[in-house]
């Protein structure tokens, strides 16, 4: 049985904050319309998808930002977006902030079958930025404040494979895709909304494309997985998005890649059995890792330099032996 999955990275150019929830779903339906007549299984929406990015403002009180999380999903707004994918038969994936009953505020994805279900929802785990008000930047990233982190990464039987999903800064960390490649994932959803002015290293702006591409292509080889990377992007409220969404296949190659700021869907024929050729060779996980040696990955979370390495260096400080 063919398992070759029509996905669509459907990129958001910018949402301004006097858009509505309303326009928005428009547009997302615009998009999941081209995905189906484009053919597609499956339909990947951003990190984010249905407000601004609303963590770049500060507000004393986080209940002064409720409008921006959902409190249901589908609710009132987002269920058209969900008619619509019953209707054509098209899955998607789609990012939102999230407010549970009991007040717990998330950085959420979920996936939505061909039949309007929802088969999985993650919450994201590596939270970037700050947590205090720092009004000296030009604009702030304040995730660590508007959201609580998730406490792992799934995978889910949707789309006739094995599907996992990633939001944003998730994309950087190797341990993202490793988890999910120890649960045999085969296509890793991963939405994202990336400013390309990083204020604590601006050094890093004119390489953002160049990381984001590093990192999926990376994390797809390496595991032997499909990556499909989402932005929301363009200019956003005086902040500028990378946009670069691509479609990654499990021999790092990019497969399908935006070329504008905008709203833009590109397409790629996803063959998950492609997967095994990897899994099964190279980056046969069972036969080749040696996880008795990886320890330190789960014992410590900064870096530890060995306290002999330290007291070397110390002492040849101290000798003044030169340095290189
Ligand atoms: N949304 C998100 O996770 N963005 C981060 C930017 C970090 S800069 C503070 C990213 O990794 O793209």
């Amino acid at each position: 049985m063919s398992r070759v999955l029509t996905v669509g990275a459907a990129q958001m150019g910018p949402i301004q904050l006097a858009d509505t929830r309303t326009q928005v779903v428009e547009r997302l339906i615009v998009l999941l319309r081209s995905g189906s007549a484009a053919g597609c299984h499956l339909v990947v929406f951003p990190e984010l998808t249905l407000t601004t990015f609303f963590p770049r403002w500060w507000v004393d009180d986080l209940a002064e930002a409720d409008r921006f999380y959902e409190t249901e999903m589908p609710g009132q707004e987002t269920r058209p977006l969900f008619d619509e994918a019953r209707r054509l038969g098209v899955g998607f994936h789609l990012g939102y902030a999230e407010l549970t009953p009991d007040g717990h505020r998330y950085n959420t994805a979920i996936l939505v079958e061909r039949d309007g279900s929802i088969v999985g929802k993650y919450r994201k785990v590596h939270l970037p930025g700050h947590s205090e008000h720092e009004p000296w930047r030009a604009f702030q990233h304040l995730e660590r404040y508007y959201f609580e982190p998730g406490d792992g990464f799934a995978v889910h039987g949707a789309f006739g494979g094995v599907v996992g999903m990633a939001i944003c800064n998730d994309r950087r960390w190797p341990e993202t895709y490793r988890v999910l490649g120890l649960q045999g994932c085969e296509l890793a959803l991963i939405g994202y909304n990336t400013p390309i002015h990083y204020a604590p290293d601006p050094d890093q702006d004119r390489l953002q494309g160049f990381h984001n591409r590093l990192v999926l292509q990376s994390g797809a080889y390496q595991n032997g997985m499909w990556v499909v990377g989402v932005a929301k992007s363009g200019e956003e409220e005086g902040c500028a998005l990378l946009g670069e969404s691509a479609i990654v296949a499990p021999s790092g190659e990019v497969m399908a890649q935006c070329s504008t700021d905008g709203d833009e869907l590109v397409v790629a024929e996803a063959d998950l059995d492609l997967c095994a050729n990897y899994k099964e060779t190279l980056f046969d996980f069972d036969r080749y890792r040696r996880p008795e040696v990886y320890g330190r990955i789960t014992a410590q979370r900064g870096p530890e330099v060995p306290a002999e390495v330290r007291s070397a260096l110390d002492a040849s400080v101290e000798s003044g032996e030169e340095r290189p």
